[in-house]
């Protein structure tokens, strides 16, 4: 190692640097003298003798007092000035004086904290309105409202009661959550569900499912009763032979498969929840939690399935508050999807909800009219719930598509169209019937649904009921009923499905909704045309399809049934409106006409071992030949319309809050009356 300028020998090498001072400086050499011109002359000689590197040290620290000295000035001139300046302090003690005392760290997070944090403590925001945690584990009728509280906090006293109240509002939470009154009693959900996502979105959210008047339950009547007895001898059935299966087939004691879904039992959930069953629902409720799979290699009908599967676990989400359904209806109608990827987006008839394809059914690439535009209410609800537009976008993409499509007779569809064009097929025929009946439902019924605002809808609607007037509706001879019969390529025929007795219901929904007076008056006739669709066939039961006469011919009725259409499948249409037009009206007749029916069922169809079946020949009271089979909507609509219809409480199933889909699942309405 080698050094530019070596060491004395024998003095050790020092890292620092020296400064020599000259022999004046030296106290006590040459006397004292502190003149000062003297001490400035030293001073200055003294710089000069620095080094650069030295004289660049000390004026670097000089700079930097000088710099720290400035700012420790200014910051406290601020407070100085705010406690000088009375007038500013005024104006800012509402906003800022309660945040300071919001910063009590005992109680509370310092405020900058409760700013950020505004999802814990929602009062100590004081920009944005309060957002309480909201009770979604109840049933929408029993939720809690909020109590409501002023967004800002003023004082000290009321930053505690806000604590306060958040703690009783969390404590009524928590009793309200392991507590749900069941029309009554009092029974404890299962604390293993979850509350629904936190994605619902909030806009859409209903006010009839936040706070429905608590009153005393109306007692139950005899003929309630009565529908009460039916369910359970319908459900004994099932469960005996057919539990966990599609449908009952009660006299093999046996059932049919038709998706594999249990679809009985996902259609009755609700029923059970309405009539009060609480035993067989939690039973129902069960096998939903631990044996509903939805991972299935299995095609089934889009339309089938919306309206029965995803509408009875959204209704019955809705009237339970139990999440287990809503988690169900989201896992069903995110497989349904696929239906809809389709050149026109008319979704196809078929899915397999295990693989995620679809497809149309062998024969055509057309689906049916009343299939792809009945099945909104559902998905649009759906998206309501999970905040995921992509259910309502695709449904309504389907009603934009169908609004402007030509081809229509006066707002009257054909009953096909094309997923590949998108066009309708088959022109010509109009039908209120199978095919095209719901169409006409549900363009009512999403209007009531989204608060009235959807122009297009209504439009439609009214444009077809006026078409149904034009072109549809005849008078029967000799009772002179009025039906809605068909039209085929301009030909009138006086055929009518038992489905078609849908429509006095829906008419008497619109006037109640504020359209034409008329729309009810023409429900008034056309539900006595139903009822005597029942009374003059021999069992006192509708057959599928009727044949008006149109001429009076001695000996004839109104109504002629010609073999092959003389089954009953234990249909709802006619009970539905029944319970429609008693709801609106208070006309006891709708109830007795109700009343009848249902003893007619238990005289024809029901099956002493359990169930009830649809029957071959309503001519034939001695022999109504047996089909052994009990359609789900037997429990998931006629007996749930018939306990209604017979019931005085018009807050069961408010129709100013809920909206039925067309399976008689109620689903909230967005905005109520
Ligand atoms: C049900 O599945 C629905 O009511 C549908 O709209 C028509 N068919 C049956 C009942 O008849």
């Amino acid at each position: 190692m080698y050094s530019a300028v070596p060491a004395a020998a024998g003095s050790p090498r020092r890292d620092f640097i020296s400064v020599t001072l000259g022999p004046e400086e030296v106290v006590g050499v040459g006397g004292y003298n502190n003149s000062k011109a003297w001490r400035r002359r030293s001073c200055w000689r003294k710089w000069k003798q620095l080094s650069r590197l030295q004289r660049s040290v000390i004026l670097f620290l000089f700079v930097f007092l000088a710099v720290c000295g400035v700012i420790s000035y200014t910051s406290m001139w601020e407070p100085w000035k705010s406690i000088t300046n009375k007038s500013l302090d005024d104006q800012r003690t509402e906003q800022e004086i309660p945040r300071l005392k919001l910063a009590n760290p005992a109680v509370l997070p310092a405020p900058q904290k409760a700013e950020a944090n505004h999802g814990d403590y929602p009062e100590l925001s004081l920009q944005k309105p309060p957002k309480l945690p909201h009770v979604r584990r109840g049933p929408s009728n029993l939720q809690i409202k909020a109590p409501r509280r002023d967004t800002r906090l003023k004082t000290r006293h009321d930053t505690m009661r806000a604590v306060e109240e958040l703690v009783e509002v969390d404590k009524v939470e928590k009793t309200e959550k392991s507590i749900i009154s069941w029309r009554g009693a009092v029974i404890e959900p299962d604390q293993s569900t979850e509350p629904p996502s936190s994605k619902i979105t909030e806009p859409e959210k209903p006010s009839s499912v936040e706070a429905e008047d608590q009153k005393e339950p109306v007692p139950i009547n005899e003929r309630q009763l009565a529908v009460i007895e039916a369910f359970r001898h319908a459900w004994k059935g099932y469960k005996d032979f057919a539990w966990g299966h599609d449908e009952l087939k009660p006299l093999s004691k046996s059932y049919s498969e038709w998706f594999g879904l249990g679809l009985t039992l996902i259609d009755a959930l609700d029923t059970m929840w309405i009539l009060g069953l609480k035993e067989e629902f939690e039973e129902a409720r069960k096998w939903v939690a631990n044996d509903l799979v939805f991972d299935k290699n299995v095609d089934v009908n889009l339309f089938e399935s919306t309206i029965r599967i995803l509408g009875g676990l959204l209704s019955t989400y809705h009237l339970s508050g139990d999440s287990l359904f809503l988690e169900k209806a989201k896992d069903i109608g995110n497989r349904l999807m696929p239906a809809f990827k389709t050149p026109s987006k008319i979704p196809y008839s078929d899915v397999n909800i295990g693989r995620g394809t679809a497809h149309p059914p062998r024969w055509t690439s057309d689906s049916t009219v009343a299939e792809v535009t009945s099945i909104q209410l559902e998905f649009r609800e759906l998206s309501r719930l999970t905040g995921d537009e992509k259910f309502q976008k695709a449904v309504d993409e389907v009603m934009k598509h169908v609004h402007i499509l030509s081809g229509k007779n006066d707002g009257l569809v054909p009953m096909f169209i094309n997923t590949n064009s998108g066009q309708f097929t088959h022109l010509g025929v109009y039908t209120l019937g199978a095919r095209a009946d719901s169409y006409y439902e549900y363009l009512l019924k999403q209007w009531i649904q989204g608060g009235k605002k959807e122009n297009e809808l209504l439009e439609d609607y009214m444009r077809a009921i006026d078409g149904v007037k034009k072109h549809l509706l005849q008078r029967s001879e000799p009772k002179k009923l009025t039906f809605v019969g068909e039209l085929a390529h301009g030909h009138f025929s006086a055929k009518m499905d038992h489905l078609v007795c849908f429509l006095p219901g829906t008419l008497a929904l619109g006037t109640h909704n504020g359209l034409a007076a008329d729309h009810m008056k023409l429900a008034e006739t056309l539900i006595e045309t139903c009822y005597q669709m029942y009374a003059q066939a021999e069992t006192g039961l509708s057959p599928e399809i009727v044949h008006f006469n149109l001429h009076a011919q001695k000996g004839h009725k109104d109504v002629e049934i010609k073999p092959a259409d003389r089954h009953n499948l234990l249909r709802p249409e006619t009970v539905e409106s029944l319970f429609y037009m008693y709801r609106f009206t208070g006309d006891k007749k709708y109830q007795d006409w109700g009343w009848e029916i249902l003893q007619n069922f238990n005289r024809y169809t029901r099956v002493p071992t359990g169930g009830y079946t649809s029957i071959n020949n309503v001519q034939n009271p001695s022999n109504p030949e047996p089909r052994d089979k009990m359609e789900s909507f037997f429990l998931g609509e006629t007996l749930k319309y018939m306990f209604l219809l017979f019931s005085d409480d018009i807050d069961l199933i408010n129709l100013d809050k809920y909206i039925f889909n067309t399976e008689a699942h109620p689903l909230p309405i967005w905005v109520p009356a």
